[in-house]
């Protein structure tokens, strides 16, 4: 009985030992396999004395229940089915999302124009005739107005064909002084090219106060190429029109485009005119302005090397992913 007892402590000392599924099941054979070791201690009950005989079997029965209770336990709370967790495998790596080219175009260009005083502000999409053309002195019979220019909905709204409306809106309400900047949507059934699209973004700039001239205007534009395309970036302002600017001018920049240094039309500039100055009841004899209004695309594409406008809208990935 006390090799019994010696025996049943080196099984379950080794049990504890075992420490994975191969280990235990080798456990399992040794001691509980047929050939194992409690079957040969079974054999030697011929040895045993016969009056001690029943005492030893019922050792063994003991026994026997013992270690196959606790090989069960270990069984158990053993080794879970899944193969074990290899950290030292390569990942799959996450496919996270990442901003648009567009948006973080926009965010540089506010950038750049906040860091120059210029707060920024929103205006709707979703305009009026008053805020998209009367107040910003387009007469009624002005071609800009044309049906076939604009996306007009039949209830004298329309979706917003540039962001000056955003002009009106901020001076309707805000005394001047007023130095905001203004990024969004604007939509014209324009046929698309490689350089036109019905939907696209424009950054306003609008600066009212007392003495604003032309210099500032045009220092401010350099200040912004320099910013964001370069020390070496140069402003042109070529005589143009726009009925809310006199005078007016289209925006160009010179900027480098593989190695070759190109002028690159960017958006449409001016000093406010003072019939929009009065018509938000502010005094041009008191105040000046200069507005300017940029597309985003345009600068998007001559930034990064983008040679059609329309890629930009596919929503092919592998294209979003290179920016
Ligand atoms: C205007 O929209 C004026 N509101 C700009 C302005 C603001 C002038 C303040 C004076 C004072 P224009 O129609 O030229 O101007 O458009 C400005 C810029 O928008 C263009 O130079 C061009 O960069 C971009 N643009 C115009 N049409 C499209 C189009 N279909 N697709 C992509 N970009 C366009």
């Amino acid at each position: 009985m006390v090799e019994l007892q010696t025996e049943q402590d080196q099984a379950l000392e080794a049990l504890a030992a075992a420490g994975d599924a191969d280990a235990l099941e080798a456990w399992r054979i040794a001691w509980l396999g047929s050939k194992g070791r409690l079957k040969g201690l079974m054999g030697k009950i011929k040895d045993v004395a016969p009056e001690d005989r029943a005492a030893f079997g019922q050792g063994m029965n003991a026994l026997k229940t013992t270690l196959e209770s606790a090989w069960a336990d270990r069984q158990q709370d053993g080794e879970p089915d899944v193969a074990p967790l290899d950290v030292t495998e390569p990942g799959t790596a996450a496919q996270a999302g990442c901003r648009h080219v567009i948006t973080k175009t926009i965010e540089d260009m506010l950038d750049v124009f906040g860091r120059m005083g210029f707060t920024p502000v929103t205006g709707p999409e979703l305009e009026d005739e008053r805020h998209n053309f009367t107040a910003l002195n387009i007469p009624d019979a002005h071609p800009a107005r044309e049906p076939i220019d604009n996306f007009y909905l039949g209830d004298g709204r329309m979706l917003r064909s540039q962001t000056s409306t955003v002009q009106i809106r901020v001076l309707d309400d805000t005394p001047p002084p007023v130095r905001i900047v203004a990024a969004g949507r604007v939509y014209r059934p324009d046929t698309h090219d490689a350089t036109h699209y019905s939907m696209f973004h424009q950054v306003e700039g609008l600066y009212v106060d007392r003495n604003v001239t032309i210099v500032d205007l045009k220092s401010t534009l350099l200040a912004f190429a320099h910013a964001f395309f370069g020390e070496e970036a140069e402003v042109r302002m070529r005589p143009s029109f726009f009925p809310f600017t006199e005078p007016s001018a289209e925006v160009d920049m010179k900027m480098k485009i593989k190695g070759q240094w190109q002028w690159v039309e960017l958006g449409g500039c001016g000093m406010v005119d003072p019939n929009v100055l009065r018509e938000v009841g502010i005094d041009p004899e008191e105040w000046t302005g200069f507005a300017f209004g940029l597309g985003v695309e345009r600068i998007a594409m001559r930034k990064h090397g983008i040679a059609d406008i329309r890629w930009l809208y596919e929503n092919d990935e592998r294209f979003l992913r290179r920016f």
